[in-house]
Parts: structure tokens; C-alpha cells; sequence
């Protein structure tokens, strides 16, 4: 296949121009907005996993400004997003509703990513470009390649955003994808949320060295570690990297350093393996309260905001919870339905 096809061809974008360069006063809070919403969400699905409602939870908590910022760089109206288990700030930053994913992790009919039938957020989604993808860890990343390579190969300029956590860099599929893209300069923004476990496997178990992005060098791409607590850090360096894909210059890997607050899974007891020094220290770490002290520092947020923002995000989980919690499981008849073609 010719190197330099995306390059040359003309673009069929669907949207105009990237969105605007800076982040704005507005887009901070904005950003602020959307992470509050999926802390409450979160701790809501929590609860109602600890209720036995909610079969099973991959909590966002640390991960929020990592998300959300990746996101704000992308256009959903242009990009298409393979994402894992843990993405619920994603869905939410991409536009996917409370009720929505709610209704993913209670099991309920209308569920728009399959019906309430997957494991919670995984699936398609009719508005959002949302590939489905599997809990197999690591298979994300050669279908990112696929996608983008088909739009390669249309000559349109979008990119293609692969989300994986470390503990995924260590599977085979991994290096093919970020090897195959490499060479065939695809547009595809690999994103490594860096949390340091895999489940209960640390970094230092997974890899002799200290950044998954040192790894970039060695497939021949760009490859950055950002604070994944930094909205503005992963916002630029996300956008650096879009423009790049749609470009046509190839991928990029962004290794987003953050801290996973919660055990692995509501399955999980994260104190049988992580030492009480270290969970002290990653709870010094959360986003959150992070962009609040320096929204607050910059004067972008007072006391009355703080308060409106969170009684608001409390208002729609508690809405959508009653909504999600009142409808109905899906027909036991449909069970085929979506899963062979029909007629
Ligand atoms: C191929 C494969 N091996 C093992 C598992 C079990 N498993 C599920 S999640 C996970 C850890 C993945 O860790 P990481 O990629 O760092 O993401 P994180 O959960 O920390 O965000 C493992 C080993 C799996 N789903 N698939």
C-alpha cells in the first residue's frame, strides 16, 4: 500500500475545521461540569453494585481529567472511539446520557449499546461512533488500526481513538497494532491510561522500563507521558495528536499518567495487594480536586458555583437513577435479536 495516500488525498470530512486551539474560562468549567457528573455517576453505579443491582463496576475515579480533556480534543462528529471498560467520563464527555448508562449497568431494555444485553458500556452506539469492542483486553488496539486504515484508504480525514490502560501494552496485540500503524502512518491516537496496576499486577510487572510512551520510539511514532491530572497537559497533547492523524503524518501514542482510586472491579479489594502508604499517596491524586483548587486559583469557580455544579450533577444521577431503576429488563424473547442478521 502507498505511504503517503492519506496525505494526498483529498478530505471528505463530515465536519468543518478542528475545533478551536485554546481552552477557554468556559470550556475549564465546562470540563469541571462533565467530571463532577461522572464522579456522582460513578459512585452511584457503585452503590448500586454494592445493592445487588449493579452486577459489576469499573470505576473512572482518577481517571476523570484524563478523559474528559482527550475528549474535548476529538470532534464526535468526525472521529470514531474504541474504547475499554473503564471510559465512563468518555461516554459521558462524548455524549452518551446518566439514563443511558445507567440502564447499561442495571440491565434494562432500550439500553442503547446493546439492549441491555453486554457487560456494562460495552457495545455500539447509534449516535455516538463508538465501535464495539471486547472485554478481551488488548483487542481494541488492532481494530483501531483496521478502522483507520479504511479511512486511510477512503482518503477521509479523521482519526481514530484507542483507549487502553498499562496493564493492555503488554499483550501481543498491542505491538501489532502500534507496529502496523507505524508503517503504514494511520491515523490512530493510541491512549494509554497509565494507572499504574493491572488489577493487581504493578507496572514494575508488566514492563523493565518506566514509560509505556519510550515504547513509541521503537515503532517509529511520537510518543508523549502527560499528567493525566492536568486537563490542559492532556488536552494539548491530545490535540497535537488528532492534528497529526487527520494530517496525514501518522499515529501517535499519549501516555496519560493517572491513578486508578477505586480496586479494579467492584470484584476487587485493592488493600490485599497495594500497601496503605500507597493509597495514601493516590488519593492525593484525584483530578477532582485537583482542577477545583486551580479553577478556584484562577477565580473561575467560588463557593456558589462549587455548589450549584454539584447539586446539580446529584439531581440528574438521582433522576436518571428513578427512570433507569423503573423500566423494564429486556424481552427474554428478543435474546437472538441483535446478534445474527434478520430475515
Ligand atoms: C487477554 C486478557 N487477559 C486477562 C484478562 C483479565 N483482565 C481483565 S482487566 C485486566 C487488567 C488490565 O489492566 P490495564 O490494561 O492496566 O487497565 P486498568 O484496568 O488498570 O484500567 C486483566 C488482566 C482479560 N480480560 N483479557
Amino acid at each position: 500500500m502507498p505511504d503517503d495516500r492519506a496525505s494526498s488525498a483529498p478530505s471528505r470530512s463530515i465536519a468543518p475545521e478542528p475545533r478551536p486551539g485554546k481552552l477557554t474560562a468556559s470550556d475549564l468549567v465546562g470540563m469541571y461540569r462533565t467530571m463532577v457528573l461522572s464522579r456522582v455517576l460513578d459512585e452511584r453505579i457503585w452503590l448500586l453494585n454494592r445493592q445487588g443491582k449493579a452486577a459489576i463496576v469499573a470505576s473512572a475515579q482518577g481517571h476523570e481529567a484524563a478523559q474528559v480533556a482527550l475528549a474535548r480534543a476529538t470532534d464526535p462528529a468526525r472521529d470514531h472511539y474504541l474504547i475499554y471498560y473503564r471510559e465512563l467520563t468518555t461516554l459521558l464527555a462524548l455524549g452518551m446520557t446518566p439514563l443511558e448508562l445507567l440502564k447499561g449497568f442495571l440491565c434494562r431494555d432500550g439500553e442503547p449499546l446493546s439492549g441491555g444485553r453486554q457487560f456494562p458500556t460495552h457495545g455500539a452506539h447509534p449516535r455516538v461512533d463508538l465501535f464495539s469492542f471486547s472485554n478481551v483486553v488488548g483487542t481494541q488496539l488492532p481494530q483501531a488500526a483496521g478502522v483507520a486504515l479504511a479511512d486511510k484508504m477512503r482518503g477521509e480525514a479523521r482519526a481514530t481513538i484507542v483507549y487502553f490502560g498499562d496493564g493492555a501494552t503488554s499483550q501481543g496485540d498491542c505491538h501489532e497494532a502500534m507496529n502496523f500503524a507505524a508503517i503504514h502512518r494511520l491515523p490512530v491516537v493510541f491512549f494509554c491510561e497509565n494507572n499504574r496496576y493491572a488489577i493487581s499486577v504493578p507496572l514494575s510487572k508488566q514492563m523493565a522500563i518506566e514509560n509505556v510512551a519510550a515504547r513509541a520510539a521503537g515503532y517509529g511514532m511520537p510518543g508523549v507521558t502527560v499528567d493525566g491530572t492536568d486537563v490542559i497537559a492532556v488536552f494539548e497533547a491530545a490535540q497535537a495528536a488528532v492534528a497529526r492523524a487527520r494530517g496525514g503524518k501518522g499515529p501517535t501514542l499519549i501516555e496519560a499518567m493517572v491513578e486508578r482510586l477505586f480496586p479494579h472491579t467492584s470484584d476487587d479489594d485493592h488493600t490485599r495487594y497495594r500497601s496503605a502508604d500507597d493509597i495514601k499517596q493516590m488519593r492525593g491524586k484525584d483530578p477532582i480536586a485537583i482542577l477545583e483548587t486551580q479553577l478556584r486559583r484562577q477565580r473561575l469557580l467560588d463557593d456558589a458555583l462549587h455548589t450549584e455544579i454539584w447539586a446539580e450533577a446529584k439531581r440528574i444521577v438521582n433522576q436518571a437513577t428513578e427512570q433507569a431503576e423503573a423500566a423494564g429488563f429486556p424481552d427474554p424473547g428478543d435474546f437472538s435479536k441483535r446478534l445474527y442478521a434478520e430475515g
